[in-house]
């Protein structure tokens, strides 16, 4: 892209309704703004990051044998009554009456219209197990909408429903998402701990919740630090082994962990002092099992080939996609801007032309530009004519990973500079080098 044509429109001054450097960082960069308290229209860049981060999530929750799907953002009433939650889920809900006076709502959740989808197609045990997810907006009217994307009212979620014959079964699918998500965050380049959690108005008594540390999160946790050790990588996982999923399960809820809800002053009090870490944290997706719950009051039965009709046995899972930006950008961050892990930076490396309109800097910008192209990247070509400190003050905002500068001086000696946001060092090298190096960094993500 370049930035030129491109709709971008960076804020200088820092806004003052914004308490946290994410929230900041994003109004600043040109990714969103603000359209209602809680609901956010998403710019191009901010878009952009968002499908990054839904094409990961997808990947994942695939390879873990789970099938895409896409429910609606209305639903009807009816079925919530059906549950019970119409009435209890209270103001959160955002209730909208049709034309000819038929209840609905925006959808805060979804158990109740896939348990319904599922009990009118599926009737026997050999359709199991089952785990259907989609990744839909969801709306909660939050009393205290804040820190932007982070408590939204309209939000960006992934909600995945399985159902399985036994209890069994749906323990090694909880099992299953528990795995499934340690990856998925880890690839966005985040240490999410799962966490003994509370389950609110979802139900059941088996959850947890998964928490990246952040001085600005809005959750309280009591954590083993033994825990920050641990990394799944690029393990093999077999999704449909039932004891290897579970070792993978033990080994991430061994080591303390729970938030402030759960937190058992007794047993902390068996972690080593000095490995009895109390944090701030951001919650970025919980994973629940409830039993027969939503199947017992919709009636989500299944012959179980023995003669008998039984209740399915499910759970619900969810990612918040949209939080999640707000989270990767307070982990990852300096005074400046942004600093984008490469598995979900909007656009893979900047071209800065230090010169607009020069022949040779204009040509091998030029060259970059399609050159990166070529190689399957997406590169932002900044080629306004603009100087060069605010050129080098839009690149460090918006955060891309990698910038190649290009000047007159450099190239009498044929060279461009590749400069890491991270660690802020340069080095200097060819244009071809500087694609080569580019190329097979984003190979190895
Ligand atoms: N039905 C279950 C699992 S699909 C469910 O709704 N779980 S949840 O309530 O925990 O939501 C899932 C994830 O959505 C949360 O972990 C959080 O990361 C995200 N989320 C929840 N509320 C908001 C909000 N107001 N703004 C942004 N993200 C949110």
């Amino acid at each position: 892209m370049r930035l030129s044509r491109y709709f971008l429109p960076i804020i200088k001054e820092t806004p003052s309704e914004a308490a946290i450097a994410s929230h900041r960082l994003m109004l600043r960069a040109g990714m969103i703004r603000q359209a209602q308290a809680g609901i956010y229209s998403w710019l191009p860049m901010g878009f952009k990051v968002l499908r990054r981060l839904e094409n990961i999530v997808h990947e994942e929750q695939i390879r873990a044998g789970h099938h895409p799907m896409l429910m609606p953002t209305l639903q009807s009433a009816d079925l919530w009554r059906e549950s019970g939650r119409y009435e209890a889920y209270g103001e959160e809900m955002l209730r909208i009456t049709d034309r000819h006076g038929r209840d609905m709502l925006y959808g805060p959740t979804n158990e109740e219209l896939i348990t319904d989808i599922f009990k009118n197609a599926v009737g026997s045990y050999k359709d199991l197990p089952m785990t259907l997810y989609h990744i839909q907006w969801k709306f909660r009217d939050e009393v205290r909408p804040r820190f932007g994307v982070m408590r939204g009212r309209e939000f960006f979620m992934k909600d995945g429903y399985n159902f399985d014959i036994d209890e069994d079964a749906a323990r090694h699918a909880y099992n299953r998402h528990m795995v499934s998500y340690i990856r998925t965050y880890e690839r966005m380049g985040l240490k999410a701990i799962p966490m003994r959690a509370d389950s609110g108005p979802i139900g059941g008594d088996n959850t947890h919740e998964f928490l990246v540390l952040a001085d600005t999160g809005e959750s309280e946790v009591f954590y083993d630090s033994n825990i920050l050790d641990l990394h799944l990588g690029d393990r093999e996982v077999d999704y449909d082994n039932w004891d290897g999923v579970k070792a993978i399960c033990d080994e991430w809820t061994t080591p303390y962990a729970r938030t402030d809800e759960t937190h058992d002053a007794a047993i902390w009090a068996d972690v080593p002092a000095d490995r009895q870490q109390v944090s701030r944290a951001i919650e970025v997706g919980q994973i629940f099992y409830f039993g027969t719950k939503y199947s017992d009051a919709l009636g989500a039965l299944v012959d179980d080939g023995k003669g008998a009709r039984k209740a399915v046995h499910m759970g619900s899972h969810g990612i918040g996609v949209s939080r999640l930006i707000g989270a990767i950008i307070e982990a990852f961050h300096d005074d400046k801007g942004i600093i984008w892990p490469e598995a979900v930076t909007p656009f893979h490396a900047g071209i800065v032309n230090l010169k607009q309109g020069d022949t040779d800097t204009d040509a091998t910008c030029d060259q970059l530009y399609q050159g990166l192209i070529k190689a399957g990247l997406d590169p932002l070509y900044d080629d306004r004519d603009e100087r060069a400190g605010g050129k080098f003050a839009t690149m460090d905002l918006i955060g891309l990973p990698w910038r190649i500068t290009v000047g007159p001086r450099g190239l009498k000696n044929g060279v461009v500079e590749l400069t890491s946001r991270k660690t802020g060092e340069s080095e200097e090298m060819s244009p071809q080098a500087a694609i080569a190096r580019i190329t097979e960094i984003y190979a190895q993500v």
